[in-house]
């Protein structure tokens, strides 16, 4: 057997120690855009997202609903893999029916007309919904719906007719037909939709355009009716039914595909590489792996980006079943130095995703200062508003359900297919709950001004930036105590004190 001479390790092992942070390094200057494809030297990637953040391929993270909601905001989601072709690819048209840009016309609806009806109007799908009533009150006569996509809209009472909600009813807004511009411009912001009203000749409410970088303190800009392009979103394959599942994906309009298994290092993944970049013309991750050779060899077949990461998901029980695996900073470290090695060798850059076991906001910065291009979450995504999951109580506390793709819950045997059988013999995912954590949108605001506040410690304004800057010290369990709040009685626990 090799050994390795070092153990493997994981992010809480590490901290980054501060540079120069110079007066012209601020949070809002921090550019975090990022390539998920490959590219030769002095060229751009084709494929780019904002922000380095994509949503795991899995049943109870990555829908149509995330991944809208996470593309709004600069990343994408790899819409999960354990379903049938054709609901897959329903999913992935979904997402791109979105536009960046949207405006709707109240003559769609009439009076009569009951939430349900307007949450069925196939253009309102996803989006959240103000009424705009006669009189403004939330009884009065409906005259129009407008809508903002990143504005939650219960399903509960879908039957009633829309005069019978009343505010707070969380997504119903009553504006009033004939409100100016200022009124509905307040109104809006007033529930934080980024939205622009317009108004008609007469000086009524008719359309709300949506687009969410509206910066309300400029001119009105015409040209935004109606920016006409599309979310991007990824999706999930496996390694047995590819050939009728990818002409599917591409055919519905998928930027790009990734393997999903938790052994990327085999001969099917090479095949399966091999055969999309034959036939189309689609971005194709391939993973998961921990070392050079599996980078190597995935990138020989083709792979335009590589997936790093086995056994550290919140929800994976690998390690502890097979013995199998690599602490993930370690692999992240290897396969970055991999991934350099390659571009010295050949001129061509090949992204890498740090996927799986990502807890805290810091464990992000430090994938990326280790050589990460992005990272792929499911547990951070599970606990949002627009995961897929059912959001319930226990024990006071709301949680939400997230189980893991090698749980028999989601039986993808696919995924943890290594020849023979074609059943999930043994489990290695277990079914949980986290926490449940608000809205993306809030939760991502602070993640990413975390990051970029930490960027800035670090002195660097790009992710690349960060990769040749960020100087990296491992930590002592002693000085992990340290770390945290400690020798101070928190003040939450007080409740058992009695002060006189
Ligand atoms: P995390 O963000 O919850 O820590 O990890 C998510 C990652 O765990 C996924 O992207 C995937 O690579 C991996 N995963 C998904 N299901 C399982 C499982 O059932 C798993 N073991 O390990």
């Amino acid at each position: 057997a090799y050994y390795y001479s070092e153990p493997s390790r994981t992010f809480s092992e590490y901290l980054l120690v501060p540079n120069l942070t110079t007066k012209d390094c601020t949070p809002d200057k921090v550019d975090l855009t990022t390539p998920i494809a490959k590219f030769k030297r002095g060229e751009k990637s084709p494929l780019e997202i904002k922000i380095p953040f994509s949503s795991a391929v899995m049943q109870a993270v990555s829908d149509d609903r995330l991944a809208v909601a996470l593309a709004q905001n600069g990343g994408i989601s790899f819409l999960f893999g354990s379903q049938s072709i054709s609901s897959q690819a329903e999913m992935v048209k979904k997402v791109k029916a979105f536009k960046a840009g949207f405006v709707i016309s109240r003559s769609n609806l009439k009076p009569q007309h009951t939430l349900k009806d307007v949450l069925e109007l196939k253009e309102l799908h996803g989006h959240s919904t103000i009424a705009v009533t006669e009189d403004g009150s939330a009884t009065g006569k409906l005259l129009g719906i407008v809508t903002a996509r990143d504005y939650r809209i219960s399903r509960d009472p879908l039957d009633k007719p829309v005069s019978e909600f009343m505010t707070p009813f969380e997504a119903l807004i009553c504006g009033k037909v004939g409100m100016s511009l200022k009124e509905a411009n307040d109104l809006i912001w007033e529930h934080k939709l980024n939205s622009l009203p317009l108004i008609d000749d007469n000086q009524n409410l008719v359309y709300l355009v949506f687009r969410k970088d509206y910066d309300r303190n400029k001119e009105f800009p015409n040209e935004l009716l109606d920016s006409e392009k599309s979310y991007i979103v990824g999706a999930g394959i496996n390694s047995r039914d590819y050939k009728e599942r990818v002409p599917a994906l591409v055919e519905a309009g998928v930027d790009a595909l990734v393997i999903d298994s938790s052994d990327g290092y085999t001969e099917w993944q090479a095949e399966t590489v091999q055969y999309v970049k034959e036939h189309f013309d689609v971005v194709i991750g391939a993973g998961n792996v921990v070392d050079r050779e599996g980078f190597r060899y995935l990138v020989g077949a083709g792979a335009d980006f590589i997936k790093v990461g086995i056994g550290g998901g919140s929800i994976c029980i690998t390690r502890e079943q097979k013995g199998i695996g690599r602490g993930q900073a370690s692999a992240v470290q290897e396969v970055a130095q991999a991934r350099d090695e390659y571009y010295a060798e050949t001129g061509i850059y090949v992204p890498i995703c740090s996927d799986g076991g990502i807890v805290h906001d810091y464990h992000i910065t430090l994938a990326l200062a280790m050589g990460a291009d992005f990272v792929m979450l499911g547990r951070y995504f599970a606990r949002f508003d627009e995961s897929p999951t059912k959001k319930v109580k226990i024990g006071g506390n709301f949680v939400k359900e997230y189980w893991g793709e090698g749980s028999n819950r989601a039986r993808n045997w696919e995924r943890y297919d290594t020849g023979g059988k074609t059943t999930l013999l043994f489990e290695e995912g277990v079914d949980s709950y986290v926490p449940y954590a608000g809205t993306l949108r809030e939760n991502l605001d602070k993640s990413l001004g975390i990051i970029k506040s930490t960027f800035c410690n670090c002195g660097s304004l790009s992710i690349h930036d960060l990769q040749e800057k960020a100087r990296i010290t491992l930590v002592s369990a002693t000085s992990l105590v340290e770390g945290g709040a400690h020798d101070v009685i928190l003040k939450e626990n007080t409740s058992t004190f009695h002060v006189d």
